[in-house]
This record gives structure tokens, C-alpha cells and sequence, in this order.
């Protein structure tokens, strides 16, 4: 029995202890984003969007290994997290559709989801600017004596940018509670990482601020939690950050419009023998959690389940755009209240 139909955030994140509903989840967030990219075609979205087929095991390993009231920043490619962490289909494919069952009431867009029930900030478009905000979430819990751990989530890309060495150093230097987590799927926007980067691995970097570095399988949802599980706790011990890279990789190319013609013959069928979702199914099957052929079935009812949620979203209204103004600000009429990450 699986709940991931629920319209609460904390159901549906507290569900995920339960091993069936992680392969469920994973299987929504992927059948959420093929059906992002059919809403597009079809009209019904404008600008551009992000999908991360292929990382769905990052999102729901991390959003199992910490509490709701932890926060979370994450970027522009950040369906499956806003999933994983308990936003519900209609609040994800209704923000991106720009109708009021969205999770920003429709006036943020798809690089825009925020939930503050299961402490996910704002996503944002500006990549590496979530490190140094983490560190903040990370500052004002400490200062309000909460046992509050912060997470940020960010590309390989993102590894080269000021933010974050700054974020990371100064992490350290305070022994915050931050948990950075790269995920390397080897792009930035639509150049490789070599012609980038000049490390292989991102978590060498860690050991510039004194912190541990580790590489994790990220098509393996259970290794991503293991790790995320000794990070999380080190930070609650007060010992300060880590930073942990996700080795995964995205099934299209950076947005919408890029059909990926710069990547190398073979690379993504390799990548395709390791799907995440795939992965787990089976050891849930060894596992006997799962019967086997059970995964059909499952992805049957997950399809019909994200069907009926964009009927949902299809039948929600836009919002009026005289409501932007009202949330520019933290006095803005009604703004705060609707966004209160603090209780
Ligand atoms: C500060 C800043 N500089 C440049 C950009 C343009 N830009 C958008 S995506 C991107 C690449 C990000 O790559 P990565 O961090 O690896 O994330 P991925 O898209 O692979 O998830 C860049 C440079 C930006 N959004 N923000």
C-alpha cells in the first residue's frame, strides 16, 4: 500500500521510510517529468524547464534521510527534489503550468517550486546561489537553538562558481550544519565536465576546507541515503559539513530546447543499463517486497495517479497577476504569511 496519492507534503514525505513507496516516488517524479515535456508540446507551458530523468535515486535517497523541518536548497533542476521532499504532482506540474495548484500559487514557474511544510526554500535559476543561503538556514537554526540541518543541492557546474568555495569555507571555519551535495552528472548547460573542471572528482575539493569528501553511487538510492544518514548526524553532533558527490547523470540535455547532440555515442545508453529505478525494483524484488513483474504494475498506477493530477492542474485557474506584487517583499500584504519557514 502505497500513499504517494496523498495531498499532505509531510504524508508523503514520512511515507518514504517505507521501501515500496521509494520506488514508487522515484517512478512518479520520472512519469511527472515525461509528462512536463507533453504539456509542452501540447501548449500549456511557457519559457523553459529542466528535467533530471536519471537522478530520481539523488532526490528520494536525500529526502529519506532527513526530518521535514531540515531545509533544503536546490536549483532550477529541481522537480524530483520538490517531489522526493513531499510536494505533491499537482503542486509541481501546477506551478510549472502557472496555475494556482502550483506550490507558488503559480507565480514562480518551474525554476521557481517552494514548500516550506517540508522546509524547501525557493528554488532558484542562479546557479551555486543556494550554497551560501544554506549556510544562512544553517546560522539561523543554530541561533534559535534548533536541531535544523541544512542541505544544498547543486551541479557539477556549480562547483566552479565563487559561492562555492566561499560556502564551503566558511561552512567549515563554523562547523555548520550544512550538508553539500554535488550531483556530478558530467554537464553544465552543454559543455562537459573535463573542458570545465580540472578534477575528476569534485569531493577532492572538500579536502581544501578540512571537511570529508565522499563519492556516492547516485543511481543507488540506498548508498545515497548510507551517506547522506553519516553526514546528516555529523552535522546534528555539531561537527560541522560534508560534502558528498552524487556520480548520475541526466537522460536529456540541459533544458527543453537541447536535444544533447554534444554528448558521445553510447554514453547514455551505458548510463541507461544503471537506471536508478531499475536498480532498486530489483532489489526489492530480492528483497521479495516486490513480486516479481510488480514493477509494471506499479508504473501503471503511478501513470494514472500523475494523469488525474494534471486533469487537476488542468482544470485550476491561472492566478491573477495583480497577486505578484504582494509577495515582493516580506511586508507585502499576505507574502509572509505564506511563506513562513521559521516557527
Ligand atoms: C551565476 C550563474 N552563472 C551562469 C548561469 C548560466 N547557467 C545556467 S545552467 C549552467 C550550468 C550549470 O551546470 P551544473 O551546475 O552542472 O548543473 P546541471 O544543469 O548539470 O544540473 C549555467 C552556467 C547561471 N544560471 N547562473
Amino acid at each position: 500500500m502505497t500513499i504517494s496519492n496523498s495531498n499532505s507534503p509531510i504524508a508523503r514525505r514520512e511515507a518514504l521510510q517505507d521501501r515500496l513507496e521509494q520506488l514508487t516516488r522515484m517512478i512518479e517524479i520520472r512519469f511527472v517529468e515525461d509528462r512536463i515535456q507533453k504539456l509542452f508540446a501540447e501548449g500549456h507551458i511557457r519559457g523553459s524547464t529542466h528535467l533530471a530523468s536519471g537522478q530520481e535515486a539523488v532526490s528520494v535517497g536525500i529526502a529519506r534521510s532527513i526530518d521535514p523541518d531540515d531545509i533544503v536548497t536546490c536549483t532550477y533542476r529541481g522537480h524530483g527534489h520538490a517531489l522526493a521532499l513531499g510536494v505533491t504532482p499537482e503542486g509541481v506540474i501546477g506551478e510549472i503550468c502557472g496555475r494556482v495548484i502550483g506550490c507558488a500559487g503559480g507565480l514562480g514557474g518551474s525554476m521557481h517550486l517552494v514548500e516550506p511544510e517540508v522546509g524547501l526554500l525557493p528554488t532558484a535559476a542562479i546557479i551555486g546561489a543556494g550554497l551560501p543561503i544554506a549556510c544562512g538556514a544553517a546560522m539561523a537554526a543554530r541561533a534559535r537553538g534548533k536541531d535544523r540541518v541544512a542541505v544544498s543541492i547543486f551541479g557539477d557546474g556549480s562547483a566552479n562558481i565563487g559561492a562555492f568555495h566561499e560556502s564551503l569555507n566558511f561552512a567549515a571555519i563554523r562547523k555548520l550544519p550544512v550538508v553539500f551535495v554535488c550531483e556530478n552528472n558530467l554537464y553544465g548547460e552543454y559543455t562537459r565536465i573535463e573542458l570545465s573542471t580540472p578534477v575528476e572528482d569534485i569531493a577532492v575539493r572538500a579536502a581544501s576546507y578540512n571537511m570529508p569528501g565522499v563519492i556516492v553511487d547516485g543511481q543507488d538510492v540506498d548508498k545515497v541515503a548510507e551517506a547522506m544518514g553519516v553526514a546528516v548526524a555529523r552535522a546534528r553532533r555539531g561537527e560541522g559539513p560534508t560534502l558528498i558527490e552524487m556520480k548520475t547523470y541526466r537522460y536529456s540535455g540541459h533544458s527543453r530546447s537541447d536535444p544533447a547532440t554534444y554528448r558521445p555515442a553510447g554514453e547514455l545508453d551505458a548510463w541507461l543499463k544503471r537506471d536508478p529505478i531499475d536498480i532498486l525494483a530489483d532489489r526489492l524484488v530480492s528483497e521479495s517486497i516486490l513480486a516479481p513483474g510488480g514493477l509494471d504494475q506499479l508504473k501503471a498506477e503511478t501513470r494514472d495517479a500523475v494523469e488525474r493530477a494534471t486533469g487537476q492542474v488542468l482544470d485550476s485557474a491561472a492566478p491573477d497577476l495583480g497577486e505578484i506584487l504582494s509577495h515582493v517583499s516580506a511586508s507585502s500584504a499576505g507574502g509572509d504569511q505564506r511563506w513562513h519557514f521559521w516557527p
